[in-house]
């Protein structure tokens, strides 16, 4: 298979590879009574078979070159790991030891010098055999193991690899869910050490920066419809929108068929890089991928394929022919005749070229075009091995090493040095700790009309640029898996507006919580706020809870309708009073005015006056002065009042004006005691409403005001029993009677101001209070004084000394 491999003196190097071009190992029957045989494999693998076609290419294009290792021709032997640790183990001690018997594939030009191994596929894989090769210093060059543990070069001191390291991956999968706002995502991981520690990385860094991961699931690796089934189950059940996946297609597919079995359609798959061009579901998604490039001539290598080279080559013949005969798709020439049988399906000597899969396929070259830069990496390591000036050499002595018989670990120096540039695509290969760069596509799988499903760059990530500028991403061209052009939201509970505060859910991640409304009097102005704050006291919250408002401030105005009726009655009232008293004046030399004495018949008019005045002085804004005088000249003129009531009454005239100057004398000087040692004064009363200031007067001392409203009460009782005992002595005018059913009015509207008073609040409890007054103050107006005004004004004749006698009956008959 070599080119070129024709002289004796032309030197050979013989490069191993390593690839699971089957999906598994097939078990066994446990039968121990025979000799144990390595078991065989199952599952041909189109796409790892195109890798290991790469790896021929790579070698041939080499041989063929004049300016890389001119003298020298590689060969190559190839092991197929079958996806299985213990394959992998088994195929590195066949290479190391060179017992042939147990490889199952083929192998050229031995005999040669056996310079590195390419491979082996999985993380899993290559730790194993990184660990037997690093014993003997044996360089191993990896393709596609990118698990970050692979990084240390203490566990794995000669592991390079031609992949990006997944910790690069795993923060621009973190950074890509920050990007979208994604805070409620699900993780599947592949069990071995690719999917858990890029799992691991990932999820180290989303949960600090507060997303919660709503599950976490493991595949299995060997089929177990009872996992698969569970797995579903989770998905199904979990509200996240969001899945990101770190598996490899192999490992994924069981679980997806069974997905797409339950229709399960409506959530969005973040895929690893291993997942990223395996045409496996049919709805958009986003996919990390590493760098592609055209490998120009792969494809007519991939096509050209000699059916009859190799145990592989037929196989893959074979595997084509029957599927192209079971779907009908192919162009091979399939009689149906040996459909039920597998081998003798086609000659071997039909075209590849109308064949359309994942094996000829060379428009998603990742993988692939890593695999072609490792074979070029070991080539370049080994053309400067053999170009090396003898006494400028880096080995001890300025020594250098000889290409047909050097030993692992100098090639080991020349790899860890190589600095070369991938032909065609031009990339600057080096190793740093024996990773690359941490470059990659941001991909989104889109399906077009067809059904078919395309890959389409929409950004990049560069590891090794300053964290902000890392991802670029044209969040315009994704398309998602959803009818909206927008991201897709997974979230475990919507944001808290406004007005509410975040409840936490005993048991539940931190993104699950209720947004529980914040209580009356508090208030919160940002989303997710935790806590409600208290609005500080002349404020307090709106109807949505997100701002302090001012208190209304409350109080009966002069302006408003109620104000400006009570101000015209009680003015109405005042007037009417002092009509009164201007009829008293003009009569004053009338019997009628004469039979009681004017003097208290002008203090009881005058006193009307005052109430019906102090009235107004409830209304409007309270202030020092108006809580001073309307209590106190309520209580003055109800004082005034009611003792000129009773002092008509007195028996001995003369004394009734020293009754009416005592009485009001001694409330006047408590009036004043109260007014200089506790003063009313306005106060704000935030406490009995809570959204209302109500302005009002703080009586200073309960104590003063009981007392003093206490002794208007006595005063209107011996009025009223006063009138009440003279009521029988008759005169004309049953003066005493209307004086009774006055006091018997003061008394009712007085007592039934008492509940209504308890039981309004803020301004209508002065509108209750200026009624009481007013109703009180007319009650006695009218009571008393209008039957003698009609007698005055109406009926004048009637006022004459006869009619003001009592009309007992006469003495002497
Ligand atoms: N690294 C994975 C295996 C893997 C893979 C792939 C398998 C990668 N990319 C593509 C199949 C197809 C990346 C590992 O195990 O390290």
């Amino acid at each position: 298979n070599l080119n070129g491999y024709k002289d004796v003196e032309r030197k050979k190097v013989v490069i191993g590879g390593m690839f699971s071009v089957h999906k598994r190992i097939a078990s066994t029957d446990g039968n121990t009574s025979r000799v144990p045989v390595s078991s065989g494999c199952e599952g041909f693998n189109f796409r790892t078979f195109r890798w290991t076609q790469t790896m021929l290419f790579a070698i041939n294009e080499i041989n063929e070159r004049n300016d890389l290792l001119p003298e020298t021709d590689l060969g190559y032997v190839v092991y197929d790991s079958c996806f299985t640790i213990s394959k992998a183990v088994e195929g590195t001690l066949t290479y190391l030891t060179g017992q042939d018997e147990a490889v199952p594939n083929y192998r050229c030009g031995s005999g040669a010098p056996l310079a590195a191994l390419v491979g082996a596929g999985g993380s899993d894989l290559s730790i194993a055999t990184a660990r037997i090769l690093g014993l003997y210093h044996f360089p191993q060059v990896s393709y596609c193991s990118s698990c970050s543990a692979l990084e240390s070069k203490f566990q794995f001191p000669t592991f390079l690899r031609t992949i990006p390291n997944d910790k690069h991956q795993s923060t621009a999968m973190a950074q890509l869910v920050l990007h979208f706002g994604w805070t409620w995502v699900g993780t599947i991981a592949a069990d071995d050490d690719y999917g858990k520690y890029g799992i691991k990385d990932f999820k180290e860094q989303v949960e600090e920066a507060g997303v919660c991961i709503s599950f976490s699931e493991t595949l299995p690796k060997v089929s177990s419809p009872e996992d698969i089934q569970r797995i579903v189950e989770t998905v199904v059940e979990s509200t996240a929108k969001i899945i990101v996946v770190f598996s490899s297609d192999v490992d994924l597919s069981p679980l997806i068929f069974e997905l797409l079995r339950h229709n399960v359609t409506n959530r969005t798959w973040i895929a690893s890089e291993a997942w990223v061009t395996s045409a496996l579901i049919n709805h958009p998604g986003v996919s990390f991928g590493v760098k592609r490039a055209d490998i120009p001539g792969l494809q007519r290598h991939l096509l050209d394929l000699d059916p009859y080279a190799d145990q592989l080559t037929e196989e893959f013949w074979e595997t084509v022919c029957l599927l192209s005969c079971l779907t009908d798709l192919g162009n091979f020439g399939c009689p149906l005749i040996y459909l039920h049988s597998l081998t003798g399906l086609c000659t071997g000597s039909e075209s590849l070229a109308p064949l359309n899969n994942t094996y000829s396929d060379v428009s998603q070259l990742r993988i692939t075009y890593s695999v072609y830069k490792a074979v070029y990496a070991v080539a370049h390591a080994l053309h400067n091995l053999e170009h090396c000036v003898n006494g400028q050499g880096p080995f001890s002595g300025s020594t250098c090493a000889d290409i047909t018989n050097f030993e692992p670990w100098q090639l080991m120096y020349y790899l860890k040095n190589v600095r070369f540039k991938v032909p065609n695509t031009n990339e600057e290969i080096y190793f740093t700790d024996g990773d690359v760069e941490g470059f990659y596509d941001i991909i989104n799988w889109q399906v077009n009309s067809n059904g078919e499903i395309s890959y389409i760059t929409v950004g990049r990530y560069n590891g090794s640029a300053a964290p902000e500028d890392r991802m670029t991403i044209m969040n315009d061209s994704i398309v998602w898996n959803n009818e909206m052009l927008e991201p897709p939201r997974s979230v475990c509970s919507e944001n808290c507006q406004p007005g509410t505060r975040k409840g936490i859910r005993q048991g539940e991640p931190v993104c699950c919580f209720d947004c529980i409304p914040c209580a009356d009097g508090e208030i919160s102005n940002t989303t997710n706020a935790r806590e409600c704050i208290l609005c500080s006291g002349d404020y307090w919250s709106n109807d949505a809870h997100d701002i302090c408002v001012a208190k209304i401030i409350e109080f009966l105005a002069f302006g408003e309708p109620l104000g400006i009726t009570l101000i015209v009655i009680s003015a109405f009232g005042a007037l009417v009073t002092i009509a009164v008293g201007v009829v008293f004046v003009v009569n004053i030399s009338t019997p009628l005015v004469k039979a009681n004495d004017p003097l208290l018949s002008f203090s009881l008019l005058f006193s009307l006056v005052v109430t019906f005045l102090s009235s107004i002085v409830f209304l409007g804004e309270p202030r020092d002065w108006s809580c001073m005088t309307s209590q106190v000249g309520l209580a003055l003129g109800f004082a005034l009042c009611l003792s000129s009531i009773m002092g008509g009454y007195t028996l001995n005239r003369g004394i009734p004006h020293l009754c009416v100057y005592m009485c009001v004398h001694c409330i006047a000087i408590a009036c004043t005691v109260w007014l200089i040692v506790l003063p009313p004064h306005p106060v704000k009363n935030t406490s009995a409403q809570n959204i209302k200031i109500i302005l009002e007067c703080d009586e200073g001392s309960v104590v003063f005001i009981c007392c003093i409203f206490g002794y208007d009460i006595l005063l209107a009782l011996l009025a009223f029993i006063f009138a009440f005992i003279a009521r029988k002595l008759e005169d004309h005018f049953s003066e005493a009677k209307c004086v009774t059913f006055g006091m018997l009015v003061f008394f009712i509207v007085w007592i039934s101001f008492v509940p209504a008073y308890l039981s309004t609040r803020g301004k209508f409890m002065v509108a209750v209070q200026i009624f009481a007054i007013l109703a009180s103050s007319f009650g006695l107006l009218t009571c008393i004084f209008l039957p003698k005004c009609y007698v005055l004004l109406v009926k004048p004749e009637r006022n004459t000394e006869e009619m003001m006698r009592p009309r007992s009956k006469p003495r002497d008959g």
